[in-house]
């Protein structure tokens, strides 16, 4: 019997430094063309592009170059004024998922009074069930991405005491499995990504104490490939965004040192594309903004000092968190 592992290989021609000048090009010119095929498939989820984009530019030092007041503009006239909650794009539903990216976008920009915040809480508090959990819509669907999403919004408008925290914590406890590790809801197979939104969770409510931290990091750093990479689940291949799902929730369980940093390093760096700018999820597929942030933040927690320090619980830049004098809970 042979046991064959998903990986990829990393070839010799692979960019192995840091290209930032191109990322910030790609970046600058991404949805300058209103008409591209890509940029007009993707309106469903623009405020969370928006944020992706954002983000990376402000870690290169780099925002002068976004439309900063456009934005602002975008994100206020995203707001529905019955329920309070944000969308993707004008005419779209509120979600929670573009409820927390335009809230992201306002905390860096130091604009959160663009949008009426207590329609934000208004909205939050609604989605919250009886059993602590969060439906991300008015439809309904229960996931512990919307837990996250839920907590950090309300925390970076300093609401937490809107919500029943004790019971959102208690619903995030009741989906983690034998592995450690959390799904989307009870019973749900542990992956990677939603295990950064649980202990995301845990961190901003400071109940880190509750995780199984051994165990659950031993499930993350076996989340490392021959290549380097990161999977985000046994069996599954590499894939770039894992640097950050992965790596942020090693960082506040205080235990990155388990992953072997360097090729992690020399992964991400082959994900970039040295002619169109930006990372993309294997070596080369097409870039995406997604990936690029995340190609940042991955560099940014392994140390390279020519980004700058980004919060591994918000996955915003440290200055904004400190800003904001918050202080998410990280294991010593
Ligand atoms: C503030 C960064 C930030 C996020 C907000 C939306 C959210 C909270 C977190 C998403 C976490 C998540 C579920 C990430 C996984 C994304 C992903 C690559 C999904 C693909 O799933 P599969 O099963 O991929 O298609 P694999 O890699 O398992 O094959
Ligand atoms: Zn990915």
């Amino acid at each position: 019997m042979s046991f064959t592992k998903k990986d990829v290989v990393l070839t010799d021609d692979r960019p192995k430094t840091l290209l930032l000048q191109k990322h910030s090009d790609y970046l600058a010119g991404y949805g300058l063309n209103k008409d591209d095929f890509e940029y007009c498939m993707t309106e469903y989820l623009r405020m969370s592009g928006i944020y992706w984009t954002v983000t990376a530019m402000e870690l290169m030092g780099q925002s002068f170059r976004m439309p900063k007041e456009e934005i602002i503009e975008f994100i206020s006239s995203c707001q529905d004024s019955e329920s309070g909650g944000i969308s993707a794009s004008i005419g779209h539903d509120p979600h929670m998922l573009y409820t927390l990216s335009a809230v992201q976008i306002l905390a860096i920009y130091d604009r959160l009074d663009a949008i009426d915040v207590e329609g934000v809480v208004r909205f939050v508090k609604a989605m919250q069930q009886e059993d602590g959990s969060f439906f991300g819509d008015k439809w309904g669907e229960v996931d512990t991405r919307f837990s996250f999403c839920a907590v950090m919004c309300l925390s970076l408008l300093h609401r937490l005491d809107a919500i029943n925290v004790n019971k959102a914590v208690e619903f995030v406890l009741s989906c983690m499995n034998f592995d450690g590790g959390f799904g989307s809801k009870p019973g749900s197979e542990s992956h990677a990504g939603l295990i950064y939104c649980c202990v995301g969770t845990l961190s901003i409510c400071r109940r880190m104490d509750a995780l199984r931290a051994d165990e659950l990091a031993w499930w993350l750093c076996e989340r490392q490939l021959p290549s380097g990479g990161l999977n985000g689940r046994p069996e599954k291949l590499p894939d770039l965004c894992y640097s950050w799902w992965v790596m942020s929730s090693l960082t506040m369980l205080n235990r990155i040192h388990w992953v072997d940093k360097k090729s992690l390093e020399q992964f991400i760096l082959a994900c970039q594309d040295a002619e169109t700018g930006g990372f993309s999820d294997r070596p080369g597929d097409i870039t995406d903004p997604f990936h690029t942030l995340f190609g940042l933040t991955g560099l940014s927690l392994l140390g390279n000092t020519n980004i700058k320090a980004v919060n591994p619980t918000y996955c915003l830049p440290q200055e904004t968190i400190d800003r904001l004098r918050l202080e998410p809970q990280v294991l010593h």
